[in-house]
């Protein structure tokens, strides 16, 4: 009996894990590529944070592929899961720069804003109909500010000190999201088989839409040089 009960169970566990399926991909840009822009620091800033800073928002691999592209499937999707919420996410400001550039967190998460330099920053973010959410002095080195974000959406951060400084904070209302590499690269696990649209979306390039089905395994998605 102990037997026919472990094989049932066996059996029925197949074929939900048959039905996941996980979904790699590329984002390119086709050539020519632009030139990596060059901040100019204004002289006030220039003692603390350098005379230039390589901009982040375009990052592309002299073969074209594109980093921090933010990839999401859209479609009747199951919710992330509440102990992910629990993690720790941390954005950090160093050397006059939010880091990372991209953060990914679930719904109703919290992040821990760090300043990790005895630079006085003024962290600003904003949802995206532009409304400031806070506006807050981080004046000390190790000071921490914990901000949690219930609704799903983009939120750039920004530095009332600092012109340059931005950053994205992506709240995700299902685990189905992923960021493309230096290799732009992806891959989003474990998706329940149907038909969705994914969307991928960059802060220079904008956005481009593809179907998936479960017969597609990869894809490569190609945002189309303006230049
Ligand atoms: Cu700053």
């Amino acid at each position: 009996m102990k037997i026919f009960s472990s094989l049932f169970f066996f059996f029925l566990l197949i074929p939900s894990t048959l039905l996941a399926l996980d979904l790699k991909g590329k984002v390119r840009l086709e050539p020519p590529f632009p030139e990596v822009q060059s901040l100019e620091i204004s002289k006030e800033h220039a003692s603390l944070c350098g005379k230039t800073k390589e901009s982040p928002k375009l990052k592309v691999s002299p073969e074209g592929w594109v980093a921090n592209a933010v990839v999401k499937l859209e479609g009747n999707l199951p919710l992330e899961e509440d102990s992910l919420k629990e993690k720790d996410y941390t954005l950090d400001q160093i050397n006059c720069e939010f880091s990372p550039h991209i953060l990914l967190i679930p719904k109703g998460a919290t992040v821990s804003i760090l300043n990790s330099e005895a630079i006085l920053h003024n962290v600003r973010a904003f949802d995206e109909k532009a409304e400031m959410l806070f506006n807050d002095a981080m004046p000390k080195k190790g000071q921490v500010l914990k901000k949690r974000f219930d609704d799903a959406g983009r939120f750039v951060f920004r530095c009332g000190v600092h012109h340059w400084m931005h950053a994205f904070v992506i709240v995700k209302e299902h685990p189905f999201y992923a960021l493309t590499d230096e290799t732009g690269s992806f891959k989003i696990k474990n998706i329940p088989e149907g038909m969705y649209t994914l969307t991928v979306w960059h802060e220079e390039l904008g956005e481009i839409k593809a179907e998936v089905s479960p017969e597609t395994k990869s894809l490569l998605l190609t945002y189309h040089s303006t230049r």
